[in-house]
């Protein structure tokens, strides 16, 4: 069996994230490591907040709170939301982190050491007032194309144009509004790209034949447009301080590393965070060093974290010289869209996380979501479409079978798997469609093709409903007792089936279906080809529970109450 680590992009800490953020990295991360771990692989699967840059800085000075509160306060927020999806990280950190800033400094010493870091200086904005520089998005004015008054150094808002700091009409500090500004020259630590992208095409070239291609053509296109030197460090009072050891001048001026510098370490530095918890995690490193080949490295994230993760991490970790687990395989997704336009934190379109659980279970949004991902393409979510999906999917193929199935069988049977009836030629053929439904299922796992395998989960759950049908035990049971008990023994042991191998999509369904039956020493993780052929698992006498309806059909009255407060189309962009 393999050690399988995975990672989902690490959220930022500003603010809840949305579903898309969420189909886009650790909902399919979550639902990929919990099929490992079923099928008995050892699972590592970690995430954290990303803590620093400008966007955090910014977001904790509206608040009013300071930044390490900030942080402090919105991780919780973000994990109490990630608990209720039931997201079975091994361990969610923070990129703040004491290890995370030892291991990041220990990156940025080693490419100084092996001469992939050098100072430059640069000019940039200076505010008298405010005794510092500032980072572009610090600088507000007027935007030179269309007059928006608020515009910021980088970026207008209003008309979307990439702007420069000095392109601005009079500019001004963000943090006192002073227009005392200058510019001035500094000192920053630029990563030498250029020096290693050699390295990283042939890296890429034996590693990545088999990532998807959403994966690779954007890694082959960041290479070909060339590697360029890059600045890892930035005038902020958040951050990982550069090292005063290495550069004393630097750090004596107070700069931190970038962002997206201290970030991808931070799948590294929670590892650590997750092993310092527990003496039991000591060999932490074995997980990301000398990595001999029983690791198999699973990233997962949207595809604008791609050439983070294909080309400039990679080259940090080949730049140390030390031999760090590089990624083994990239699963990237594209946008799930709003009603055609997009999900948008800073607008607040859309429907975030937080709110999702308020309205329903963790379960119809993992299905749904899982079943729509854009792996393909761009998906665009609706709440017609979800509703539908629920109501059909989950309500009436899934969740009526269970009830039905149930409530019959303790009415006419009583509370026990009732007995009698040899399995005959329909059970057979039950036996081995359920068989090779299951196959093409973890073979869709396998693969990472998430939607295909909804479809075969989905695929599954109708079959039961196909049998049914067929054999009516509601009818047989007026001529044939032990046909009908037959028929209902053996839709109970599809239950039995279904809660078990829906469990990566649905735990909390899946654990309300494996309750109904109170099997003594049940904990079987996965059911074999023989055993979805036998549908035996459950033998009669078994006492079992009716459990309460599994999904909610969801109304006319409630999808217009949707509608109406998170807007439906109208608001489209
Ligand atoms: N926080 C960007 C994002 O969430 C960034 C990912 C970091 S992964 C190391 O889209
Ligand atoms: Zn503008």
């Amino acid at each position: 069996m393999a050690r399988h680590l995975i990672t989902s992009a690490l959220p930022y800490i500003n603010g809840i994230k949305h579903l898309g953020n969420m189909v886009g990295s650790m909902l399919p991360a979550d639902v990929y490591s919990r099929y490992l771990r079923r099928r008995g692989h050892e699972v590592l699967y970690i995430c954290a907040t990303d803590e620093h840059g400008t966007p955090a800085e910014l977001a904790a000075k509206e608040a009013g709170v300071p930044v390490d509160a900030f942080c402090a306060e919105q991780h919780d927020a973000q994990k109490a939301v990630y608990d209720g999806f039931e997201l079975s990280f091994d361990y969610f950190g923070r990129s703040s982190s004491a290890q995370n800033r030892e291991i990041t400094q220990h990156f940025a010493r080693r490419l100084q050491e092996n001469g992939f870091i050098e100072e430059r200086a640069i000019r940039q904005v200076f505010s008298i007032a405010d005794d510092r520089f500032l980072p572009d998005r610090y600088i507000v004015g007027t935007c030179p194309h269309c007059g928006y008054d608020k515009a910021r150094g980088d970026q207008c808002e209003n008309c979307t144009r990439v702007l420069d700091p000095t392109d601005l009409i009079e500019p001004r500090s963000a943090i006192s509004g002073s227009g005392e500004l200058e510019v001035r020259e500094t000192k920053h630590l630029f990563l030498l790209q250029s020096k290693l992208a050699g390295e990283v095409e042939e890296w890429i070239d034996a590693n990545g034949a088999e990532w998807p291609q959403l994966a690779s053509s954007i890694a082959r296109k960041w290479l070909t447009e060339g590697l360029h030197d890059r600045s890892i460090t930035r005038d902020l009072e958040w951050g990982v301080p550069v090292p005063a050891d290495t550069w004393p001048e630097l750090a004596a001026e107070g700069k931190v590393f970038y962002v997206w510098f201290d970030a991808p370490v931070e799948y590294i530095g929670a590892t650590k965070e997750w092993a310092d918890q527990d003496p039991a995690h000591r060999d932490w490193k074995s997980w990301w060093y000398e990595a001999d080949d029983t690791v198999r490295y699973t990233e997962f994230m949207a595809k604008d974290n791609v050439p983070f993760h294909t080309v400039m991490f990679p080259a940090t970790q080949l730049g140390t010289r030390e031999p760090w687990k590089k990624v083994d395989y990239v699963k990237a997704f594209n946008w799930l869209n709003y009603y055609g336009g997009k999900f948008s934190t800073s607008q607040k379109r859309g429907v975030f996380t937080d709110a999702a659980l308020e309205l329903l279970p963790a379960d119809y949004w993992r299905y749904f979501l899982i079943a729509n991902a854009p792996e393909s393409d761009d998906t665009s979510f609706s709440w017609e479409h979800f509703t539908t999906t629920v109501n059909k999917d989950l309500a009436d193929t899934l969740g009526n079978f269970v009830n039905r199935v149930l409530s019959f069988s303790r009415k006419r049977f009583g509370d026990d798997v009732p007995a009698g009836g040899a399995p005959g030629e329909a059970e057979t053929r039950l036996g081995a469609q359920i068989a090779e439904l299951l196959a093409e299922y973890e073979g869709h796992m396998e693969a990472l093709q998430f939607r295909k395998a909804a479809t075969a989960l989905r695929a599954l759950w109708s079959a039961g409903n196909s049998y049914l049908e067929e054999k009516a035990p509601w009818l047989e049971i007026k001529t044939n007792e032990e046909g009908a008990a037959l028929t209902l023994r053996t839709a109970m042991n599809l239950i039995h089936l279904y809660a078990v191998v829906s469990e990566p999509f649905i735990p909390a369904s899946a654990r309300a279906m494996r309750e109904a039956f109170t099997t003594a020493g049940d904990t079987a993780p996965w059911v074999t080809a023989e055993e979805a052929k036998a549908l035996d698992a459950v033998p009669a006498g078994t006492p079992f529970t009716v459990p309460p309806v599994l999904f909610a059909k969801i109304t006319d009255e409630d999808l217009a109450a949707y509608k109406e407060r998170f807007g439906g189309e109208e608001s489209a962009a």
